[in-house]
């Protein structure tokens, strides 16, 4: 999508840190960092939300978090992370191309449920 700021990383139109990338999926570093790691993990197809997502993306979202624990362990997250994926207006979701933050560091995070 044009004017998608996610889709512009993908292309290379906006510059990131980059974790990881394939044919499928790239994770890129945060650029306002909730935690000491914390790196996003999206789908190079534009799929807006989550709810937007349908059985043919199964693959590619099982991709994400298949490698979430990989790549968060890379980053340094080596006793865990958090997953998070906000949803549309209630999910307070700032950018409608769908991503899964990972959350770590050193420290524990703090319970949030
Ligand atoms: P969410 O609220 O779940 O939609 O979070 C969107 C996240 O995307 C937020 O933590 C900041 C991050 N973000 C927004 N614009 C950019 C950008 O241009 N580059 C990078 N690396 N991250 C961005």
């Amino acid at each position: 999508m044009s004017n998608c700021i996610f889709c512009k990383i993908v292309a290379g139109e906006i510059p990131s840190r980059k974790v990881y990338e394939d044919e499928d999926i790239l994770a890129f570093h945060d650029i306002n960092p909730a935690a000491p790691v914390h790196f996003l993990i999206i789908p190079k197809k534009h799929i807006p939300t989550l709810a937007d997502a349908t059985p043919e993306d199964i693959p590619v979202l099982g991709k994400i978090m298949a490698m979430a624990g990989k790549l968060a362990q890379q980053e340094g997250c080596a006793d865990g992370f958090r997953t998070i994926v906000n949803t549309g207006r209630v999910g307070c979701q700032e950018v409608y191309h769908l991503h899964v933050h990972i959350l770590g560091g050193t420290q524990p995070l703090g319970p949030m449920l």
